[in-house]
């Protein structure tokens, strides 16, 4: 064991005394243990072994015996025994900014949280808010403070974090009199599920008065890298951000280059070479005379290379140049096709908003027709509608019809739980009385391939069953996909009919672009949607869209583009 790891033991039992609420005198001889462990600029082991651990200053006796028990066994009784009181998964909680070690122990005794994922679950569902001494703002700042965390984790943030907040800091940049035009670049433009950085590019002549002005703009820590058309930032709360500036004459140029990805610009430049040019930021360098032909736009890059220009999305190099040579790019599906969301939920379960601002957010987002898929009756933690609740819903749902006339359809549907021994939630005769039936799995996503494989397959042949939800289970950077076989689950898919879902919130992106591909590839049909829990959710729709369009997803793959007398057409096909 070396020091950094005996270390943490001390600094372990620091944190968990203090949830425990101990003296704060106790808990500080822990955590100077640690301090002076992790510094003693000498290997523990050798101290121990030497038996001079007591002579080192803030080790005392008691210590001293817990190390040496520590270096001896490998374990200590006194750790185990505060494990075996307190969730240690409580410690990571307290490295969530504000939140402090009553907090901790409030959140674990009234809510049952011991981990940091069930803190960012309890918090999006509003669930922190009520508690003694917090509220809303409180309850935000540490959503905020978890994303914060993860950020610093695994130093990428989902593409649903960085898009608003590039588009905040690109509004900024335009309003600046020496910028002509700003962009997104890099993973951000192609919509990758998690971004890196920030990557922003401005048209200006004025390239130093760009690059000063954005520092003072933005809460900046320190700058990383400043040159003549490049300057990197990391902001107060970890965000990197990049800035490129070039002149309008070659925006497309820089535009192109900037966005990438290297890889798909390694097949540019191949191809380029071929013509004798040289392709950089800048431009085409013609290699025997050095002239320089910079393009305006990006479709004018593509064009002198003989392509037609190519969506962001596709740029990864997966077939995209050779497609767009052949003249086969694929039409791509955009927002505007879609009519619909077939996954929504109210506070019949555990929505944040009434059947009715739901409804009302549908149709301010433009949509035809809306289906409410509520809980089923397991997921406890939910609120999910027993088969009782289910028909008083109905009710409400045909009241609100009525209501709101032809400005949207409205149909009812439930979010079916797989339960982990492979039955569905709902009786047959229940899900019958539903126009559409969603089943999705949440709960024992870690079961081994054969048992959860299974799961999966026995909704998708179910009848009833039309559409699966969110079909890999992932949470993105903080749950792995369930262990399936895509490939036998999507051609059971198409055997049967059962859509899959693109589900567009930011942190599932499931299915994901390489499997929505594939899927399609294997003969299935798609439908995007947002799980929307509060109206405001539904703007999420561009995410799953942007998932599709990176999975090569044209309109004619998607169901949620079809008119509402199709979908009708539809649901009559796949019987009650
Ligand atoms: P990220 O930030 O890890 O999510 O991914 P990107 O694609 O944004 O990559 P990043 O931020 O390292 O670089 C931004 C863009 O700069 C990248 O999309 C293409 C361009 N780029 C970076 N390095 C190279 C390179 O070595 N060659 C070429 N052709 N382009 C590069
Ligand atoms: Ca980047
Ligand atoms: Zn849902």
């Amino acid at each position: 064991m070396n020091n950094r790891q005996v270390a943490k033991y001390f600094s372990d039992i620091a944190d968990l005394l203090s949830i425990k609420g101990e003296s704060r005198f106790r808990i500080l001889a822990y955590q100077r243990a640690a301090e002076t462990i992790a510094d003693l600029g000498r290997d523990i082991e050798e101290v121990w072994k030497a038996g001079e651990l007591e002579d080192v200053p803030g080790i005392g006796e008691a210590i001293a015996a817990k190390i040496s028990e520590l270096l001896d066994e490998g374990k200590m009784a006194y750790y185990e025994k505060l494990t075996a009181e307190i969730p240690v998964g409580l410690i990571e909680v307290l490295n969530v900014n504000h939140v402090g070690p009553k907090k901790a122990a409030l959140f674990w005794q009234e809510l049952g949280v011991t981990t940091v994922d069930q803190l960012a679950e309890a918090a999006e569902a509003d669930r922190l808010s009520t508690l003694p001494g917090m509220g809303a703002k409180s309850q935000e700042k540490i959503l905020e403070a978890i994303a914060a965390l993860r950020r610093h984790q695994t130093g990428r943030i989902l593409l649903g974090e960085a898009v608003p907040k590039a588009e905040a800091i690109l509004a900024s940049l335009r309003q600046l009199p020496s910028v002509a035009e700003a962009e997104a670049a890099g993973s951000l433009r192609r919509m990758r599920e998690t971004v890196g950085d920030l990557d922003l590019l401005a048209a200006s002549d004025e390239p130093e008065t760009v690059m000063d002005n954005f520092l003072e703009m933005l809460p900046v820590d320190h700058v990383v890298g400043r040159g003549p058309t490049k300057t990197s930032v990391v902001l107060d709360d970890g965000l990197r951000v990049q800035l490129w500036v070039h002149p309008v004459e070659r925006f497309g140029s820089a535009l192109q280059y900037a966005t990438g990805s290297k890889e798909h610009s390694v097949k540019l430049r191949e191809l380029s070479l071929k013509q004798g040019l040289s392709l950089s930021e800048h431009g085409f360098k013609v290699e025997e005379s050095d002239e320089l032909i910079a393009c305006r736009t990006e479709a004018e890059v593509y064009q002198k290379l003989g392509l037609p220009w190519i969506p962001p999305e596709l740029r990864e190099d997966r077939g995209e140049v050779e497609a767009a040579h052949n003249e086969a790019l694929p039409k791509l599906v955009e927002r505007k096709h879609l009519r619909a969301d077939l996954h929504s939920h109210s506070d019949w379960s555990d929505g944040r908003a009434t059947l009715k601002e739901m409804v009302d957010g549908a149709i301010a987002a433009g949509h035809d027709y809306l289906v409410i898929t509520d809980h089923s009756q397991s997921l406890g933690v939910a609120n999910g509608l027993t088969p009782e609740r289910l028909r008083k819903q109905r009710k409400e749902i045909d009241k609100l019809q009525k209501k709101v006339g032809d400005k949207i359809r409205l149909f009812q549907g439930a979010e079916v739980e797989i339960l982990a021994d492979g039955r569905l939630d709902y009786e047959d005769n229940v899900m019958a009385e539903l126009d559409l039936v969603i089943a999705s799995l949440h709960t024992s996503l870690g079961q081994p391939r054969n048992k959860i494989q299974q799961r999966l397959l026995n909704a998708i042949r179910n009848p009833h069953v039309d559409l699966i939800g969110h079909p890999s289970g992932r949470l993105i950077g903080r749950r792995d996909p369930a262990d399936l076989d895509f490939e036998t689950i999507f051609k059971e898919a198409a055997e049967h009919g059962t859509v899959l879902e693109i589900n567009s919130s930011p942190e599932r992106l499931d299915l994901k672009d390489t499997h929505a591909r594939l899927a399609v590839e294997l003969g299935c049909t798609l439908a995007i949607n947002t799980d929307a829990h509060h109206p405001d959710h539904f703007e999420l729709l561009t995410y799953g869209v942007a998932t599709a369009r990176r999975g090569w997803i044209g309109p004619g793959n998607v169901l949620t583009t079809r008119t509402l007398a199709k979908f009708e057409k539809w649901l009559a096909s796949r019987g009650p």
